[in-house]
C-alpha cells in the first residue's frame, strides 16, 4: 500500500470537545499540518469555538483569536495589518468559520477582505447548517433537506432554496488562490494548506466537513460519506491559480448519488424523483468544471522553428 505523504506533525491535541466523527474537527487537524505552527487564527461563534478552547484550556498548538460571527475578515485583515506594522513576515494569518459565519452573517467581511486583497488564507468549513445552535438551515444547506428550520410535515419538504455556491461568489474576487478540500483526500487536502501557506494575497479554502448529529448518519460513516460526496461528483475537489482551473481529483464516471443521499437521515423524506433532480444537477456542475478548466488551461503554443533559413 501506498504510504501517506502527509506530516506526522499534529498541531491539534487531543482533549477537544467535538462529537464523534465530526468533520470540521478533521479538517482543522489537517489544515494546520499543511500550515504549521508560524499560524495566528481567528475564529468566529462556531462549532469550533466549543470543540477548540473548553476554558482554560486549548486543543490547538497555534495562536487564536475568538471573534464575533460577522467579522472573521474584518480580524484577519487587523491581525494581518497588526503583523506588518510589526514587520513580522513569517506567520500566516487565518480565518476559520463555518458556513453561517461564512456565507450568510460573515459574507460582507470576506467580500471585504477579498476585494483588499489581504493577505491572509479564509477557510469555510461546510457543515451545511448551524449546528453549533440545535442544526438550523443556512445558505449552504442543500436544497431539500431537513433542518429544524426546514422541517419534513405535510407539504414541507426541507429547505425549498438552492445551497449558496460560495465559490462563485469567492471566484468573482478573483482570489490568488481557491480550492475545495475534504478531510476525506487526506493529501489533497493536506497539499492545498501547504499551497495556501505560500501564496501572497487573499486565499480561500472551502472545506466540506459532515456532522454526524446534523445531517443524521452514524458517526463513524464520515469518511465514507466524504469519498461519496466527491466520487458523486457533489462536491468536487479542484483549485483555481490566479483564475486557472485544475480539477485535483479526476473521475471517470460519476457514483450515483444515491449512495450518499441514503446514509443520511435528514434525506429520509427523498422520493426517487428528488434523486433524479440532484443526479441532473450534479451532472451539470460536473460538465461545467470540465469546461471551465479546459477554458482556462494556459495556452500552450508550438516551440518555434530552431533556425530562420536566411532568404
Ligand atoms: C450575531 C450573532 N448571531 C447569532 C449568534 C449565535 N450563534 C452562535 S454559533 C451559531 C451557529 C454558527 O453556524 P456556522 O457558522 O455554520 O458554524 P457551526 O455552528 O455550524 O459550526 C450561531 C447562530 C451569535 N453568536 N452572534
Ligand atoms: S455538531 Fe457537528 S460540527 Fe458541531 S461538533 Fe458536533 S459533529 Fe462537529
Amino acid at each position: 500500500m501506498a504510504k501517506l505523504t502527509i506530516p506526522a506533525e499534529e498541531w491539534m491535541y487531543r482533549g477537544h470537545a467535538a462529537c464523534p466523527g465530526c468533520g470540521p474537527a478533521l479538517a482543522m487537524r489537517l489544515l494546520l499540518k499543511g500550515l504549521g505552527p508560524r499560524t495566528v487564527m481567528s475564529i468566529p461563534a462556531c462549532c469550533w469555538t466549543v470543540i477548540g478552547t473548553p476554558y482554560p484550556t486549548t486543543a490547538l498548538g497555534i495562536a487564536l483569536l475568538d471573534n464575533p460571527i460577522e467579522s472573521t475578515g474584518a480580524s484577519i485583515a487587523g491581525l494581518r495589518a497588526a503583523l506588518d506594522a510589526l514587520r513580522i513576515e513569517d506567520v500566516r494569518v487565518v480565518g476559520f468559520a463555518g458556513d453561517g459565519g461564512t456565507a450568510d452573517i460573515g459574507l460582507q467581511a470576506l467580500s471585504g477582505m477579498l476585494e483588499r486583497r489581504t493577505d491572509a488564507i479564509f477557510v469555510m468549513y461546510d457543515n451545511e447548517g448551524y449546528m453549533n445552535t440545535g442544526v438550523q438551515r443556512s445558505s449552504a444547506t442543500p436544497q431539500g433537506a431537513w433542518t429544524t428550520t426546514t422541517p419534513v410535515e405535510g407539504p414541507r419538504r426541507g429547505k425549498r432554496e438552492a445551497k449558496k455556491e460560495i465559490m462563485s461568489i469567492v471566484l468573482a474576487h478573483h482570489p490568488a488562490y481557491a480550492a475545495t478540500v475534504n478531510p476525506a483526500f487526506p493529501e489533497d487536502f493536506v497539499r492545498k494548506a501547504e499551497k495556501a501557506r505560500d501564496a501572497r494575497g487573499p486565499r480561500f479554502l472551502h472545506a466540506l466537513t459532515p456532522c454526524p448529529p446534523g445531517w443524521k448518519f452514524s458517526s463513524e460513516e464520515t469518511i465514507e460519506l466524504g469519498r461519496l460526496a466527491t466520487e458523486t461528483g457533489l462536491f468536487p475537489l479542484y483549485e483555481v491559480e490566479d483564475g486557472v482551473y485544475r480539477i485535483t481529483r479526476r473521475l471517470g464516471t460519476l457514483k450515483p448519488v444515491d449512495e450518499y443521499v441514503r446514509l443520511q437521515g435528514r434525506f429520509r423524506h427523498w422520493e426517487p424523483e428528488d434523486v433524479r433532480e440532484l443526479s441532473e444537477e450534479v451532472r451539470r456542475g460536473w460538465e461545467r468544471l470540465l469546461r471551465l478548466e479546459r477554458e482556462t488551461a494556459p495556452a500552450v503554443f508550438p516551440k518555434p522553428p530552431v533556425a530562420i533559413a536566411a532568404a
